[in-house]
């Protein structure tokens, strides 16, 4: 049998390991500027997943390099391993860390998303039109209003868009906003969105549809209300009929909840 680990020094270093790879990781702007309401919670999401990742390969790493040091083969020494089976408290303490470790990961996810998801009052909804390889919208009103290549957005204001894929699977990426969702064919899918910032941004494919996808992108404006409604206003188009029959199709195809006679 082996002799007893030393398992108060294997933590202090695992800690202290955990300590340089988060001090070196989270100083790192990886999402850039943040543009929604959504973005300092995923953000702060991000850096507590960085920890816990640090936290996990600090741990492997001081358990492999002890081993390595501790459990060397003497030179000459050809003889096998011992032919040792089982550890009770090793199989726990490997089930139970990694399960605290997900389900906390998962709680957290799941709360983050809850808040970022909470419907506000007075939201506006645009409908979102994704084809190869290009993007239009729709707004609200009697008129149809319709846009192509360039979105625009009252600030402040929650936006429920409402995808509409138009051929294959695209999916709808403003970076500054984090939000990420798909627009599938068939289906009606919504991503609800807080911008907080104006300026211009720009709307990326990040599903790859096809030969055009790299430039299927849109230009996104985030201005002051009054704005918006005068561009809207001044759109000539209207939302042409195949797209209006995708929102209604869309609609009438969603799937239904469980229990109410879906799958
Ligand atoms: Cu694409």
């Amino acid at each position: 049998m082996m002799g007893r680990l030393p398992i108060a020094k294997m933590l202090a270093a695992t800690v202290a390991l955990t300590a340089v790879i988060s001090a070196v990781m989270l100083p790192i702007n990886w999402n850039g500027q943040g543009a929604s309401t959504a973005a300092p919670e995923i953000d702060r999401l991000l850096d507590v997943m960085i920890v816990l990742s640090s936290f996990v390969f600090a741990l492997v790493m001081v358990m492999l390099f002890y081993a390595l040091w501790k459990f060397k083969a003497k030179p000459g020494d050809e003889s096998d391993g011992e032919p040792i089976h089982g550890n009770t408290r090793l199989e726990v303490a490997w089930t139970l860390i990694p399960t605290v470790i997900v389900l906390f990961a998962g709680g957290y996810s799941w709360a983050v998303l809850d808040e970022i998801e909470e419907p506000a009052q007075n939201p506006i909804t645009i409908d979102a039109f994704a084809q190869q390889f290009a993007w239009s919208f729709g707004y609200p009103g009697k008129d149809n209003a319709f846009s192509e290549g360039e979105l625009h957005i009252p600030l402040g204001r929650q936006v429920h868009f409402k995808m509409h894929a138009m051929d294959v699977i695209h999916s709808f990426w403003v970076p500054e906003w984090r939000i990420k969702k798909d627009a599938v064919p068939g289906i009606t899918t919504t991503a609800i969105i807080t911008p907080d910032k104006p300026g211009t941004y720009q709307l990326i494919c990040t599903e790859l549809c096809g030969f055009g996808h790299a430039a299927m992108r849109a230009e996104v404006v985030v201005e002051p209300p009054a704005e918006f409604r005068k561009w809207v206003a001044g759109l000539e188009r209207e939302i042409p009929p195949p797209y209006l029959e995708s929102i209604r199709q869309d609609t009438e195809t969603n799937p239904l909840p469980v229990g109410a006679g879906g799958a």
